[in-house]
């Protein structure tokens, strides 16, 4: 089905289509352990590219400003109930494209800009989008950061509320993008509360996690909830936003529309759905339970050999790697690897002495390589490839480039595509 869909393309339209089928070969052949990448199913690549992108439905089901909408309404409304579902959570909003896109929405819901916010600070593994001076968060909004502990690199909560009391936010914002230990949400609910702010969980890494038990649940502490779709919850690309709190889901809805959106993408809504419904089957959870165990052999085993993990371990499906030890770069390692064919991605450490183009670190994680059918034991082969490729590359490429490929052809990205 895929190859067809392709050579259609490249029929059609030789530039375009001939870089899908390039791309198709570099997933193939290239092992992904970029941490909020994963691989969608076959259905949920269909219906991302079904004839639900031809139609308008701005509004909510039984409430469009078009029509001819009672299927798209169909769709939405399977989206919406499976999402509850899943998540345990009284209202849903599956419109958001992005997870930037509904993160904008829940600030427009429970800020004003000008107020003051109190987000991760970015090098310390938080967010684009929760207070960056480029994003819109830091331009419209007075943001303070907490970060992680010097020594134990992990957050200090007691320190997140005396920040708090000082700087009396308007919201406080969990969640990060780099961050590879367990989030305690009642902490963040109970300082909140204590200085009087709101709280907003942005789960995106961690969602898949959380569908399945395998991370605690943020929905009964936080105000909003927000979440990609695409990462450990191995959906179609982007964004939704969840509550239990009814008057703050009237005022989700108008945020998102017409807020800061227009017309849904229908199609991707779809496939939302379905993938809200692959991760309510049983297997789901088997999955997400060895994402984790995956992480945990892959972190033991980089630390056998001799790396330091940002916190010393995980606790999630990411790990983040200090490699000065090694006397290499973030970005040197990510270019090595991917000269090998193994897709990583550079990362600031907490502190990071190099700025944010070089950083110190590598950020990997295992939900895309789990998808893929890797278990531990492969993840005791990847350690020692990323050694090899940061210790001896000019002797070993060749050997790693092997290896890689002998694992992508037992593992393959799409079985009788
Ligand atoms: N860019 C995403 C990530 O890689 O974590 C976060 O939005």
């Amino acid at each position: 089905m895929i190859r067809e869909m392709m050579s259609y393309i490249t029929k059609h339209d030789h530039e375009v289509g001939a870089a899908i089928e390039r791309e198709f070969d570099r997933q193939s052949k290239h092992i992904e352990l970029i941490a909020s990448e994963n691989i969608v199913s076959q259905a949920i690549l269909l219906a991302a590219g079904s004839i639900l992108t031809n139609k308008y439905a701005e509004g909510y089901p039984g409430k469009r400003y078009y029509g001819g909408c009672e299927e798209v309404d169909a769709v939405e409304i399977a989206a919406i109930e499976r999402a509850k579902k899943l998540f345990g959570a009284e209202f849903v909003n599956v419109q958001p494209h992005s997870g930037a896109s509904a993160n904008y929405a829940a600030f427009m819901v429970l800020t004003k800009p000008g107020d003051t916010i109190l987000g991760m600070d970015l090098g310390h593994g938080g967010h684009l989008t929760h207070g960056h001076p480029a994003n819109f968060s830091g331009k419209y909004y007075n943001v303070v950061a907490y970060g992680v502990t010097e020594d134990t690199q992990v957050i200090d909560y007691d320190n997140v509320l005396k920040i708090a009391k000082e700087c009396k936010p308007k919201m406080i914002i969990a969640g990060g993008s780099a961050y590879p230990r367990t989030i305690d949400f009642k902490k963040f609910s109970d300082i909140a509360k204590e200085v009087g702010a709101s709280l907003m969980v942005d789960m995106a890494h961690i969602c898949g996690l959380v569908a399945t038990g395998e991370h605690p649940d943020p929905m009964p502490y936080a105000d909003l909830v927000t979440s990609t779709t695409h990462k450990t919850l191995r959906g179609t690309r982007g964004g939704i936003i969840l509550t239990n709190n009814s008057e703050l889901a009237k005022k989700v809805n108008s945020a998102v529309f017409p807020g800061t959106q227009g017309g849904p993408l229908m199609h991707i809504i779809a496939a939302k759905a379905i993938a809200f419904g692959e991760a309510l089957e049983p297997e789901f959870k088997v999955y997400q339970r060895q994402t984790r165990d995956n992480a945990n052999a892959l972190a033991s085993a980089l630390m056998d050999k001799g790396f330091d993990l940002v916190s010393g371990g995980t606790d999630t499906h990411l790990m983040l790697v200090d490699l000065r030890k090694f006397g290499i770069t973030g970005l040197a390692m990510e270019k090595n690897l991917d000269f090998v064919h193994i897709a990583t991605n550079k990362n600031m450490i907490p502190n990071d002495p190099q700025p944010a183009s070089i950083s110190s670190g590598l950020r990997i994680g295992t939900p895309a390589v789990t998808t893929r059918g890797f278990r531990e034991v492969e993840m005791e082969k990847l350690a020692e490839l990323i050694y090899l490729t940061a210790t001896d590359l000019d002797a070993k490429a060749d050997y790693i480039r092997d290896e890689v490929g002998k694992l992508c052809d037992r593992f393959p990205l799409y079985k009788g595509y």
